[in-house]
């Protein structure tokens, strides 16, 4: 009997022994995977945020460069306000200058003044047709926004040498 009991105790302690070093082994298991898990997770993590701020930079440089298209846009779009002044005189018959050279995009202002009898200033491809009136400045402005060369001429009869009076515009 004592020999049967001894052995069962043994068996008992065996099984404890077994089971409890089960669960031991399970405990520092699950600690163990999650710590692989840990460091696993964790270089993606860091190069997640090693990719952001890769994103960021290329980001930034797409704006930098949207940054400078816009100047470069902005610089086109500012490019008519510079403002090119002509004083032109008209008289029997002709005008002083006939000839007026300026870029495409600039803003043309012409300053016209009749000295003598009244006149007409007409640059119909620019949709302008001024009186002149012997004495009065007459300010004409407008974008020349189209390449060519466009006649202007006195519109208000003038004398025997209206018909020659003319000039042209010269837009580059
Ligand atoms: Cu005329």
């Amino acid at each position: 009997m004592r020999k049967e009991l001894g052995i069962g105790i043994i068996i008992l302690i065996l099984v404890l022994g077994g089971y409890f070093w089960f669960k031991e082994s399970e405990k520092t298991k699950a600690p163990q995977s999650s710590l692989e898990l840990e460091p696993k997770a964790s270089p993606e993590v860091s190069r997640e945020e090693k990719v952001q701020p890769e994103k960021e930079v290329s980001q930034l440089k797409e704006e930098k460069e949207r940054s400078e298209a816009k100047e470069e846009v902005s610089e086109k779009v500012e490019q008519p306000l510079q403002v090119k002044e002509f004083n032109i005189i008209a008289k029997q018959w002709e005008f002083e200058p006939d000839t007026i050279r300026v870029k495409r995009g600039d803003r043309v202002r012409l300053i016209i003044e009749s000295v003598d009898v009244a006149h007409g200033f007409g640059l119909p491809d620019f949709g302008i047709d001024e009186y002149l009136n012997p004495g009065d400045r007459v300010v004409v402005e407008f974008v020349a926004d189209k390449k060519g060369v466009f006649p202007f001429r006195c519109t208000v009869y003038c004398g025997v040498g209206h018909s020659d009076m003319r000039g042209r515009l010269i837009v580059e």
